[in-house]
């Protein structure tokens, strides 16, 4: 079910022949052109989550490297404050809110991107690259809800929207069916074992959270999370069978990490684009028992250990096959950070000085600045310039300055919502958007200096997770620059301001 990409031409100056330059004490000219491209996206990793941002209560030594030899933005923002309409705007230059069906996808969810889309994935394909996608999909599979054939081919997936090759976790690892998806068929199945998954209801005889506590012998809930028990964790879904193709929630990191650096290793000799989306810090944060208890701040902390761990194979694998120079890497995050994401992993208890939203308020979820501003990396020795921007810069703009970077062009109907801020990504410019559109419970829309929430009906405060959601009836206007913090809502006494940039915000909305 391979498409054609009527949308993409390329250019073919990305065509020369991609040589890796082993011996650096060779003389020859250096032949590679086109650098690879690996894009690193954790999960719920906060601003302050990172010692690189100024948090030193955690340290992230593998993170802080790429960051002191690249350039760390600090007004970085994801599209939106959770996983999928996140993901969705950023491999597709298209912001998720411009469709209804893009929020937090269930396990058995039908792939939200759909194959007539052009992805960035695509763009790299096209443009003579190999590409994959390694970690947390949570962009659905399959043509529609609950219709999947987990036990055999599961079409379409990944290859379909550009990824040559793909080993992913369905959804996220609180949600069924708790399986590796390798090529699109699950990892270890056995076949006399099939694998059934529901969201509706579920299944005869499989024992439930809900009615089995002392089966949760790893993790048990603090809210929610109380359907099938896998591995001693219950998750939210119904699934059964499947059992020898089960993840281990503790070997997860290993797992895609050591599929992330098989991938690079198999492209030593030819340009790959790798979109590695890993599963720290999601919930449940079961990480490695070489990780467990370093932190000091309990499972959340120790996940944050892991990611960096990640991090650091990646660019030792990078180093040791010479690739270091000629790979840009691209850090961040898919939305803000959380602490009680629903299971006791005591990571409020143990958070002690730990500020994972920096100076931010809110965090996942949450249209207040913690929701989107995420940390943002962009790494590649002698391309990029070391240090650190200010400019305001949004994932929706990876896919067109990617692209230009390559030299794919993009006809218009593909990414219509990316724009083009490569020198702003490689330090070559201060500058970074007028404006960003961010998704939450609302629409909110910022520049350097301001931010205006729309008015919106949903709740303040989420209790269960203790986060400030930022809704309100009433619109509200903050200023960045005065007030990092938000807590002075302006618009009353900056009546013009915000209509100004209601307006705005309006006319994105009805664009396109
Ligand atoms: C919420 C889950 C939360 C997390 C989130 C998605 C409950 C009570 N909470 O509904 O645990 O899975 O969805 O997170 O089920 S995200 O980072 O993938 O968007
Ligand atoms: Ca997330």
């Amino acid at each position: 079910m391979k498409k054609q990409h009527p949308f993409i031409k390329c250019s073919p100056v990305v065509l020369i022949p991609f040589v890796v330059a082993c011996n650096h004490n060779s003389n020859k000219a250096e032949v590679k052109k086109t650098p690879n491209v690996i894009i690193i996206c954790a999960d719920d990793i906060g601003y302050g989550d990172l010692s690189c941002n100024g948090e030193r209560t955690i340290l992230t030594p593998h993170v802080d490297r790429l960051a002191n030899t690249g350039l760390r933005f600090t007004d970085a923002h994801a599209v939106a404050a959770t996983s999928t309409p996140s993901r969705y705007s950023l491999l597709t230059g298209h912001y998720a809110w411009r469709r209804n069906d893009t929020g937090i996808a269930t396990g058995d969810a039908g792939m939200i991107i759909r194959p007539e889309q052009t992805t960035i994935g695509d763009a790299f394909r096209n443009a003579g690259y190999t590409t994959g996608a390694i970690g947390k999909w949570h962009l659905g599979l399959g043509t529609e809800q609950g219709t999947q054939d987990w036990n055999g081919f599961i079409t379409p997936g990944p290859e379909d929207i550009g990824f040559d090759y793909s080993y992913i976790m369905a959804a996220t690892g609180d949600r069924v069916p708790c399986v590796f998806v390798e090529n699109q068929r699950v990892v270890n199945l056995d076949p006399n074992d099939p694998i059934a998954v529901s969201y509706k209801e579920p299944f005869q005889g499989e024992p439930l959270g809900k009615d089995h506590p002392e089966m949760l012998t790893v993790l048990k809930p603090s809210h929610g999370h109380d359907m099938a028990i896998v591995n001693g964790v219950s998750r939210i879904g119904y699934m059964k069978g499947g059992k020898q193709a089960l993840w281990k929630d503790e070997n997860i990191a290993d797992s895609i990490t050591n599929k992330a650096v098989q991938f690079i290793e198999k492209n030593l000799d030819k340009p790959f684009f790798l979109y590695f989306a890993t599963n720290d810090i999601h919930v449940p944060r079961v990480p490695h028992p070489r990780f467990a208890g370093k932190s000091g701040m309990g499972p959340r902390g120790d996940a944050i250990l892991e990611f960096d761990w990640s991090v650091g194979q990646i660019i030792s694998t990078l180093e040791k096959n010479g690739l270091t120079e000629n790979t840009l890497i691209i850090l961040s995050s898919d939305n803000g950070p959380v602490v009680d994401d629903g299971y006791q992993d005591q990571a409020v208890e143990l958070l002690g000085e730990h500020r994972p939203w920096g100076d931010f308020r809110g965090g996942k979820y949450s249209n207040f600045e913690a929701g989107t501003r995420v940390p943002f990396i962009v790494n590649c020795p002698g391309k990029v310039k070391e240090g650190v921007s200010d400019a305001l810069v949004s994932h929706i703009d990876i896919f067109a300055s990617l692209a230009k970077l390559i030299g794919a062009e993009l006809t218009p109907e593909a990414a219509i919502d990316s724009k083009n801020y490569i020198e702003t990504f490689l330090g070559k410019e201060q500058k970074g958007r007028e404006y960003i559109v961010e998704q939450a419970g609302a629409l909110s829309i910022s520049t350097k200096e301001w931010k205006y929430i729309s008015p919106s009906n949903g709740g303040v405060f989420n209790k269960n997770t203790n986060t400030e959601l930022g809704n309100s009836k009433e619109p509200q206007l903050y200023n960045l620059l005065k007030d990092k913090g938000e807590k002075n809502n302006v618009a009353k006494e900056y009546p013009d301001k915000t209509e100004q940039l209601k307006a705005i915000l309006e006319g994105e909305r009805n664009n396109k």
